[in-house]
């Protein structure tokens, strides 16, 4: 644990360090039960004075500590439980020092600990401190020499950062080997890994000719898992190169995949270690979300070595500096790699159900946070997704080629050393000349701005009026807010469709205009009139989501309808769709709470149909359009969130639309019967294939059941397998239930499919979910030391389940809480991510709102909690 009274860590208490670490050689004589640690740092002081040493350390003793060969005195250090403090020291020196750790005693997965029995480290945030006395921040980089000493038998495998340098046997049946990385890194990103792993290796030649190793260690059970790993990686080292001019740097990378991992995965210099979700797979046990999922953690991991290692972080404040830009290159590689609408699709879906959620809770913090109490709190959709959306606004400001050069010049100017968000936006102004000083407020203030938009045609003069105004809520800590500049990307269509050439007042008579434009909204209210519009256009407003914010228009049901069958920017055409459902579905809601019976709108019954019939459009396009808005998405439109009323209305209308469409749901999955093959295109047949058999299955008739019964007997993948099962899951009866004991009895040995076995049913809106989810923490399979499990069967359950969740009992905030409380002893990160499901206890009726405060402040007040579970609960409460 850390200090009884957690204290918060403030930007602006910012100071830049006053010792460099020249070198750092470590030494680790490694045992589950008590390892020693050895490290020798040479050190210059940077300031002049006696300014001291001050390392940081967490649960750590102190077994010897020597300045220059020589036991340094008492009196001239002091040991507090979180620092280390060296008084006097020479201003260069040497110090070595020695702690024990225990790696098997290690639950909360933070510096050195044992998975599976075998050795692996997580540092990034703060976890090097755990390992070693150290001045543990992002702006103290060094060079790297790591010895490792193990057992042979149980750890023939013994990795570090950088370069292999040296191996050999030991007396005692121990061995050991040298580690070096040439290049200075902060402690965040050292690794190491020891155990009884197996590696599939392939190369890769970089461009300019370096013969890089590649290098996937697993256990040896899951060798034959490793294959879609190995080739996303060398795509995305190509795809880098390529598209950034990114070139890998060290002889080998390699990649460990451990089962017990606090998040995705760690991007280590050259040894990145792996939640094994993000690694294993196979077409029979992994499904095709997974694959991507794969792909798209791989080259994250992988352009961190630019975006992160090469260039990292001044504080941690800068944290999506590196995170945002990454993420942003993530994006981009998969949206190359597969259908760009459809990701792009995936990536606002993503940002609007979590990130906007966030941005307007009792969490919500600015893309560059100004205080912390617990680092690892602010690894959030914030600073990740929303950071990726600010990343991709420059390049919509600056353009595709003026986003590389800004980004050349950044790598160029800051390779090997710790900067801040402002260096990256300078060095997108200095390459592009492009002035983006009111832009740096997306840095600074938190909270989703709304875009109220109007427009108004006039016939006499042929102009159309389009009227934006902006502002954004207040957030914590931050009541008033100024306007953003906000790249607003648009196009009118004519009453056939078509996009008319966007003549702005002002523009020069020469060039033919554009038919799309990007409007620089940069005022509280701004007014953009359009010449020669001889009709009322209908505008398509913020195309591809080219700002995250929430934009209102006046629309019409027949409008929305238009934009769905004419837009030709694809996801405006999506969006419209969803737009149209959002206002069916919350006049449902309304009907509910009325007490009268839900409809089925024929207008969206018609855009269905039409959509379910077009062969011309992509099948992943046809169903994202005929997916519904999920019912966290429905709940961010309402003022007093009403789950019921909500799965009520998401529930009837998939019925109503299953039984009305029925024949069509029916003939278009037949037709996709056979989809195979692993390129986007196939994944998207397969996707509307399992969307189609849930509307047939949605009204629990026995016709479709049986159907999704006979494909999940014959399905060929994992994928089939689970559209079948997730097609049963609300329907109880015998279908289901056998369904789901052959997949408990077939895959019980297989960790990652018995996570998705545990998830199903934690998100079933079935009678019974609770109760269901309560016996399943008995099985014996359920473990709260294993976060992928805990995440499976609680967060799917506190995240996932609305209705179930915040039932009206108060009985699945009993459930939640009182996890909460035991995983805290245990392991404070993943207990803080389930905190945050009962955050936003204040956009729900009084009865729910009292029981979930009650939660929290029983929460705050448990002696001895972490202070990451504290910071959660205790903001929410503020
Ligand atoms: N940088 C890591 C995340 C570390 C989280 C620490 N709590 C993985 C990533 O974003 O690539
Ligand atoms: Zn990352």
């Amino acid at each position: 644990m850390k200090d009884a009274t957690p204290r918060a860590i403030r930007l602006e208490d910012y100071a830049p360090p006053q010792w460099r670490v020249d070198t750092v050689h470590l030494d680790f004589d490694l045992d589950p039960e008590r390892t020693r640690v050895r490290s020798r740092m040479e050190l210059t002081r940077l300031v002049d004075g006696s300014a001291p040493l001050v390392l940081n350390g967490q649960d750590l003793g102190l077994e010897g500590l020597q300045v220059d060969g020589r036991d340094w005195p008492e009196d001239r250090r002091s040991l507090e439980p979180e620092r280390l403090v060296l008084h006097d020291l020479p201003a260069t020196c040497v110090v070595e020092l020695e702690t024990v750790l225990e790696p098997r005693a290690n639950t909360a997965l933070e510096g050195l600990y044992v998975s599976g029995g075998n050795f692996c480290t997580q540092c990034e945030a703060e976890g090097f401190r755990r390992i070693t006395w150290f001045p543990d921040r992002p702006d103290v980089l060094t060079v790297y020499t790591v010895r490792l000493e193990a057992d042979r038998a149980t750890c023939p495998v013994l990795l570090s950062n950088g370069n292999p340098v040296e191996t050999g046997d030991l007396p005692g049946g121990r061995h050991y080997a040298v580690w070096h990385d040439p290049f200075p890194k902060p402690s965040y990103l050292f690794a190491l890994v020891a155990g009884d792993l197996v590696c599939q290796q392939d190369r890769f030649t970089t461009r300019s000719g370096r013969e890089v190793d590649l290098r996937i260690y697993v256990q040896r059970h899951n060798l034959d898992r490793c294959d879609h790993a190995m080739v996303s990686l060398k795509k995305a080292m190509r795809w880098d190169e390529e598209t950034f001019g990114r070139e890998y740097d060290l002889d080998i990378y390699m990649i460990v995949a451990v089962d017990d991992f606090n998040m995705g995965a760690m991007e280590n210099k050259g040894l990145n270690v792996f939640n094994s979700k993000y690694v294993l797979a196979r077409p029979e046990t992994a499904t095709d979300d997974d694959f991507v999922a794969i792909e798209g953690v791989i080259a994250h991991e992988y352009f961190h070595n630019w975006s992160g290692n090469r260039v990292t972080c001044r504080d941690w404040f800068q944290l999506s500096l590196k995170e945002g830009l990454t993420v942003f290159r993530d994006q981009e590689f998969t949206a190359d790699q597969s259908l760009r609408a459809v990701k792009r699709i995936h990536d606002v879906q993503h940002l609007r159900s979590l990130q906007f959620p966030e941005d307007a809770g009792p969490m919500a913090h600015p893309v560059r946070p100004r205080s912390y109490i617990e680092i690892n709190n602010f690894y959030t959709m914030t600073v990740y997704e929303k950071g990726a959306e600010v990343v991709r606004m420059i390049q919509t400001l600056v353009g595709r080629e003026g986003f590389r050069r800004g980004l050349d010049l950044y790598f160029q100017r800051h390779d090997g050393q710790a900067v801040t968000t402002e260096d990256f936006v300078r060095a997108m102004e200095d390459a592009t000349g492009r002035d983006l000083g009111p832009f740096r407020l997306w840095y600074e203030q938190a909270g989703t701005p709304r875009l109220e938009v109007d427009g108004h045609h006039d016939a006499a003069t042929a102009t159309y009026r389009l009227t934006v105004r902006q502002s954004c809520p207040p957030t914590p800590d931050q009541p008033e807010k100024r306007p953003m500049h906000i790249p607003l990307r648009m196009a009118l269509l004519d009453p056939s469709g078509r996009p008319l050439p966007l003549r702005l007042h002002g523009d020069g008579d020469g060039e033919a205009p554009p038919v799309e434009r990007v409007l620089d909204v940069t005022e509280a209210e701004q007014t953009f009139v359009f010449q020669g519009v001889e009709a009322p256009p209908v505008p398509s407003l913020l195309r591809g989501f080219s700002a995250p914010v929430k934009l209102q228009f006046p629309y019409t049901h027949e409008d929305l309808a238009f934009l769905m069958a004419h837009d030709g920017d694809d996801f405006n055409r999506w969006e419209a769709g969803q737009q149209l459902a959002v206002k069916v579905l919350l006049a449902q809601v309304r009907a509910l709470q009325a007490g009268e019976e839900p409809r089925l709108d024929p207008a969206l019954e018609a855009a269905f149909a039409r959509v379910l019939e077009d062969e011309a459009l992509d099948a992943a396009l046809v169903a994202e359009a005929l997916t519904l808005p999920g019912e966290g998405y429905l709940a961010e439109q309402m003022e007093v969130v009403d789950v019921d009323a909500i799965h009520r209305a998401r529930r009837f209308t998939r019925q109503a639309l299953g039984r009305a469409l029925a024949g069509r749901w029916r003939a278009r999955h037949d037709a996709l019967a056979d989809s195979r093959g692993g390129d986007a295109v196939a994944m998207g047949r397969r996707r509307l294939r399992d969307l189609c058999l849930a509307y047939l299955c949605a009204p629990g008739e026995k016709e479709a059941l049986a159907l999704a019964r006979s494909r999940y007997e014959q399905a060929q993948d994992m994928t089939g397998t689970m559209g079948a099962l997730r097609a049963l899951m609300d329907h109880p009866g015998p279908e289901r239930d056998e369904a789901l004991a052959d997949f408990e009895a077939r895959w019980r040995q297989d960790p990652l499919v018995l996570d998705k076995w545990f998830a199903l049913q934690a998100a079933s809106g079935a009678p019974g979910t609770r109760e269901r989810v309560e016996a399943l923490m008995a099985h014996p399979g359920f473990s709260l030391r294993n976060p992928n499990r805990v995440r499976a069967l609680l967060g799917t359950f506190a995240m996932g389940n609305p209705v179930h969740f915040h039932a009206a009992d108060g009985e699945g905030y009993r459930l939640v809480t009182e996890a909460i409380l035991e995983l805290d002893a245990l392991n404070p990160q993943v207990a803080a991510r389930l905190a945050t499901s009962l955050v936003r206890w204040r956009r729900f009726d009084a009865a729910r709102q009292e029981r979930m405060r009650a939660a929290l402040e029983r929460i705050v007040a448990r002696p001895g909690g972490s202070p990451d579970v504290y910071e959660v609960a205790s903001r929410a409460l503020a």
